[in-house]
């Protein structure tokens, strides 16, 4: 088909049934393909097509955003921006993502590897289940993608033109721009939260002119700090799980970004699971056993980062920034190590920053987390919802002042006891 037209279950198999990547992976019978539509997320179409010989994914952009209609126009492009993103990922951390099969640009649509048993990160917690090796596997591929992207790694020739191409994912950031960095902060159009009984801490918060700074100063650095390819949309609903495995999923909001970024607005979300794990799991011994855990991945994720991209610092940096001829070739060994860590410093700071505003965009803005909004008792929610606002304006605030990943956990324990002083 020349033109752009959205699949439908009865019209996927005619329509895809003579391409070699579907025959090949499923077998070519496609009148017995089964093709069921799964999507789940604000924006795209997702379907499960299983032949005789296997299964793939099939997903499509819908040249609107799906959470809210077609009054909400969204360009086809960022299914391109999305097979970009995987193709670079899947080279900076080899088989963490899944594999890409076809991509078709005209109908925005990339088939990729079925992962099975593997289900969404989100739901895996909200069960109670753990994941081996979870902080440890996302922290390196978080050091891997930002390191490899950047001009610490890269030809700065390709790093440019790299830039250049996802500098045009204009509307995807510019929802970001919106929803999470200026929405939250006042009366938006958009916004939802659990009123009334959250409405005295949400004045409390947008009357708050130093969070406010500190938030535009945080989307200064979305903007300018091309330093990396970022996922863009790092969160419980982008990474795919079993109780062995992790991999990671949808980047279409890619963009070049701050360092910092991915893994901050990660754990942002890993606080939020934190915060609302006495609603999931009733036991107190077994709650308070699995928030153990959720800590534990935060601290891993941020120790498996810093100790993936030191290595990468010692072993390629060939880019142009921090050059090993200024440093180790003149026996500055020390010197190179204190750069790094001067870095390291400063990507933990913009963590806290984007951890701490994602906190706050999805209990005020129009996209939330579903561990926190399915939980049906309102002033329970509200609770829970209380401490994790509270705990992102500490974050924000206190982002250059905080030591380390241990006081952050420590924080988010005396929060969820309640003292929100
Ligand atoms: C209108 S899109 C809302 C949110 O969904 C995506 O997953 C991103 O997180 C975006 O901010
Ligand atoms: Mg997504």
């Amino acid at each position: 088909m020349t033109e752009y037209e959205a699949l439908t279950p009865e019209s996927l198999a005619q329509r895809l049934g003579g391409l070699n990547a579907m025959v090949e992976k499923i077998g070519g019978d496609f009148k017995s393909w089964d093709v069921q539509e799964v999507g789940d997320g604000n924006l795209n179409l997702v379907f499960i097509v299983k032949g005789t010989q296997g299964t793939v994914i099939v997903k499509q952009a819908l040249p609107y955003v799906r959470l809210v209609g077609d009054s909400w126009p969204l360009p086809l492009k960022r299914a391109f921006f999305e097979y970009h993103a995987m193709s670079r990922q899947a080279a900076h951390d080899p088989g963490r993502v899944p594999q890409i099969l076809h991509f078709d640009e005209t109908q925005a649509l990339i088939i990729m590897e079925f992962l099975t048993p593997h289900i969404i990160l989100r739901h895996q917690m909200m069960a109670g289940d753990k994941v081996d090796e979870l902080g440890s596997v996302i922290g390196k591929f978080c050091a891997r993608t930002a390191f490899r992207s950047s001009d610490l790694s890269m030809v700065t020739k390709q790093k440019k033109a790299d830039v250049a191409l996802f500098s045009d994912n204009v509307e995807l950031c510019d929802i970001t721009e919106n929803l999470v960095f200026t929405d939250p902060y006042f009366d938006a159009e958009m916004n939802q939260h659990n009123a009334p009984r959250l409405d005295e801490y949400v004045q409390i918060l947008r009357a708050d002119e130093s969070l406010k700074v500190e938030v535009q100063h945080m989307k200064r650095a979305f903007s300018a700090k091309a330093e990396c390819l970022c996922h863009g949309d790092l969160h419980a609903g982008s990474i795919m799980v079993t109780g062995q495995e992790a991999k990671v999923i949808d980047p279409e909001f890619a963009f070049y970004g701050p360092f910092g970024f991915d893994i901050g607005m990660l754990i942002g979300n890993y606080l939020m699971a934190y915060h609302s794990m006495s609603s999931h799991i009733k036991d107190p011994a077994q709650c308070a056993s699995y928030q153990a855990w959720i800590l534990d991945v935060i601290s891993d994720t941020w120790t498996s980062f810093c100790d993936e991209f030191s290595k990468l610092w010692h072993s390629e940096r060939n880019g142009i920034l921090y050059p090993s001829s200024l440093y180790e070739d003149q026996g500055h060994d020390a010197a190179s190590v204190m750069a790094l860590e001067q870095l390291l410093d400063e990507i933990f700071a913009d963590l806290l920053g984007f951890a701490g505003i994602e906190m706050h965009r999805r209990i005020l803005g129009l996209a939330h987390v579903a561990e926190l909004d399915s939980i049906e008792d309102l002033d329970e929610r509200a609770t829970n919802e209380t401490k994790a606002l509270a705990l992102g304006r500490m974050l924000v605030l206190n982002r250059k002042s905080i030591r380390d990943i241990a006081q952050v956990n420590a924080l988010a324990a005396k929060f969820e006891n309640g003292d929100l002083t």
